[in-house]
């Protein structure tokens, strides 16, 4: 699957908006995963996942900044995230069905913070970008 001209205009332009927040846009992002999709916390047993909590935050902003940085490498989002792949993977052994569900939150978490943004071609564009970022995080898996 790859992304027209115009879905990555899109992407990058919507960016420069997320980068200003991005903080605040990964916590919301984790507390609306944690809280709508529960199961997912078995893979943070480690961390202190209350609204707010300063792991769930830090979590939350590293997160986004990986999402950046896939953005910043739209034309090689592989090589970008071949890291996080790997970490993903091997080391976390994340069920590949939870990056729908993190990507949905993020994408309610962005159609509420640019409400204006958030347009059917938008919605569509991020839905796409999210799931070339999720396969590429969860393609060491086969
Ligand atoms: Ni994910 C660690 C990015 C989906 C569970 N994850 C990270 C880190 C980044 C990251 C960045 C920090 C790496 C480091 O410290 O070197 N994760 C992403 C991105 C997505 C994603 C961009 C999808 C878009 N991760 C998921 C999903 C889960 C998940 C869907 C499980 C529900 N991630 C983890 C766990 C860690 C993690 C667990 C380790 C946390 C820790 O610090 O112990």
């Amino acid at each position: 699957m790859s992304l027209t001209k115009a879905e990555r205009t899109i992407i990058m332009s919507m960016w420069g908006k997320i980068s200003t927040q991005a903080d605040a846009i990964g916590t919301e992002t984790l507390e609306r995963l944690f809280t709508s999709y529960p199961q997912t916390k078995t893979y943070f047993p480690h961390f202190d996942l209350h609204a707010g909590s300063a792991q769930l935050r830090a979590h939350g902003s590293k997160v986004v900044a990986a999402v950046g940085d896939a953005v910043k490498s739209i034309d090689n989002i592989p090589s970008a995230l071949a890291k996080l792949s790997e970490l993903h993977a091997y080391v976390l052994r994340v069920d590949p069905v939870n990056f729908k569900l993190l990507s949905h939150c993020l994408l309610v978490t962005l159609a509420s913070h640019f409400p204006a943004d958030f347009s059917a071609d938008t919605h569509a564009a991020w839905d796409k970008f999210l799931t070339v970022v999720s396969s590429v995080l969860t393609e060491k898996y086969r």
